[in-house]
């Protein structure tokens, strides 16, 4: 007799070879949006808006309908859809660079609007498909092609913060930081996109999870370096938590 050992989640139907570098965390996250989606019996509703940058090969594993946007527009697009279909589960799946550098201004306001849709944000503090330039999320000393020297805040200025920022539109509702670096983070991840996506479900307004992720090929280091990087670099300047939760005030 044969036993089940593992089985894909479903919507993660197409068997095609992973683009992602060895050892992204890519991977992982969608992964675990679509268990996430089939868990909560969505998926068949779900449009996702992907973007430019890694999150472009979305549309290569997921069977599911998908809009990519330019580059900075995920939220200007998925705000359109969702108002177009109100019905429908909508969410962005956006780097760091997109949501919040050229992307910052769309960001702001459709949080600020209150557009009930869902941002994941993959931070991984470069611009990684376009070679590992500095991204408005590369901390402080960070060395990245454009910062040969590590990020000086003199010339560069300080990194934007993410979570603390979209916490203070009124229109969010959720917004939380999580990482991948862990099983037990993974879970935790899985537990706080979950929460976003009830948070939209519910109609309480936007809601974000910003991804701390690692990017191997552009930080130069093994995965298993960089997951220890994002432990002892990032969690200093980008702490993991709930940074709004309109749900349970
Ligand atoms: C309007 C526009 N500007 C610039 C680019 C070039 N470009 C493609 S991806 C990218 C950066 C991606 O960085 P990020 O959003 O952090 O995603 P990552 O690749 O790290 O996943 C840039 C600048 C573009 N495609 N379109």
């Amino acid at each position: 007799m044969e036993t089940l050992v593992f089985q894909k989640p479903s919507r993660i139907k197409k068997d095609c070879k992973v683009t992602f570098c060895p050892g992204c965390d890519h991977g992982v996250a969608i992964r675990i949006i679509a268990e996430l989606l089939d868990e909560l019996g969505i998926a068949d509703k779900t449009i996702v808006v992907s973007s430019i940058g890694c999150s472009v090969f979305l549309n290569d594993y997921y069977d599911l309908d998908i809009v990519e946007a330019p580059h900075g527009r995920a939220l200007a697009v998925a705000t359109g859809v969702k108002r177009a279909k109100p019905d429908k589960f909508v969410f962005t799946y956006q780097g760091d660079g997109d949501f919040a550098s050229i992307g910052l201004g769309e960001s702001m306001h459709a949080l600020s609007r209150g557009e009930k849709v869902t941002a994941i944000c993959i931070n991984n503090t470069n611009y990684g498909m376009t070679g590992g330039q500095m991204a408005p999320t590369t901390i402080l000393g960070q060395k990245t092609t454009t910062t040969i020297n590590g990020r000086d805040a003199e010339v560069q200025g300080y990194p934007i913060k993410i979570c603390e920022m979209a916490a203070v539109c009124d229109g969010a509702a959720f917004v939380a930081r999580c990482s991948l670096d862990s099983s037990k983070e993974i879970e935790n991840t899985k537990k706080m996109i979950k929460r976003a996506f009830e948070s939209q479900i519910n109609g309480l307004g936007a809601s974000v999870v910003e991804i701390l992720s690692i990017c191997p090929t552009n930080w130069r280091l093994s995965p298993q370096e960089s997951h220890e990087r994002v432990r002892r670099e990032l969690y200093p300047v980008y702490p993991l938590g709930i940074y709004k939760d309109k749900a349970n005030k």
